[in-house]
């Protein structure tokens, strides 16, 4: 059975949530960063770069999320259309842009704005400001449209766990109409339900007001 290595963060839950879309069983494995579990030598087998998520199906280990979400994807040949048609490369292209900025900036955000308020004044502007502009990018593109892609894919699975951290990085997600829509419909499915209190159940998926 496919074993997932994950902890109750946006990275981890991307993964859980597209098992769980996916119809796949899986073993949920809690690696506690928060004491220092990701260090331990057997993890750092399959996860040498010391982070969650990493997932290991029979002979094959993978770390990296974005990489995970792509491997489980072409197991199941589900939520990534046909290489070569214009609806995979949006999918590609919007999977990128989280990966490479709605992760990495709104993660800043969380580090100056949430866990360290008060410390640094330009680097909490300075990701608060970056954080917004990519919600503002976001907003833009689910106007008029249900899913990041035509169709739900691992785009979204990529981009909502983020979303799902608003309080953190202090965003009120009434300033964008259509990542609040697009965050509520997909927050009433049981796949992210059921995705989103794995490994370890820390709550309910947040709402906003
Ligand atoms: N680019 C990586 C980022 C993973 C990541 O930042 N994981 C965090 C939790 S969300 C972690 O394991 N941090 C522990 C550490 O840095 O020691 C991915 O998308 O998988």
């Amino acid at each position: 059975m496919i074993k997932l290595y994950s902890w109750t963060t946006p990275n981890g839950r991307k993964v859980s949530i597209a098992l769980e879309e996916m119809g796949l069983e899986y073993e949920s494995i809690a690696v506690d960063i928060t004491n220092d579990q990701q260090f331990a030598p057997d993890f750092l087998k399959i996860s040498p770069n010391n982070k969650i998520p990493a997932l290991v199906d029979g002979e094959q280990a993978i770390f990296e999320s974005g990489a995970i979400l792509l491997y489980l994807a072409h197991k199941t040949g589900k939520f990534l259309p046909p290489v070569g048609t214009p609806a995979h490369w949006e999918v590609m292209q919007w999977l990128m842009w989280q990966m490479g900025g709605f992760g990495p900036m709104v993660g800043q955000a969380h580090h100056f704005l949430h866990y360290n308020p008060g410390k640094l004044q330009y680097a909490e502007e300075r990701y608060h400001t970056e954080t917004k502009r990519l919600y503002g990018v976001l907003n833009k593109h689910l106007g008029g449209r249900d899913f990041v892609g035509q169709d739900l894919s691992i785009a979204d699975f990529a981009i909502w766990p983020w979303a799902a951290r608003f309080d953190y990085h202090k965003v009120d997600l009434n300033d964008f109409p259509n990542v609040k829509r697009w965050y509520l419909a997909l927050a009433a499915r049981p796949g992210f339900q059921r995705g989103y209190v794995q490994p370890i159940d820390v709550g309910s998926i947040p709402l906003p007001i």
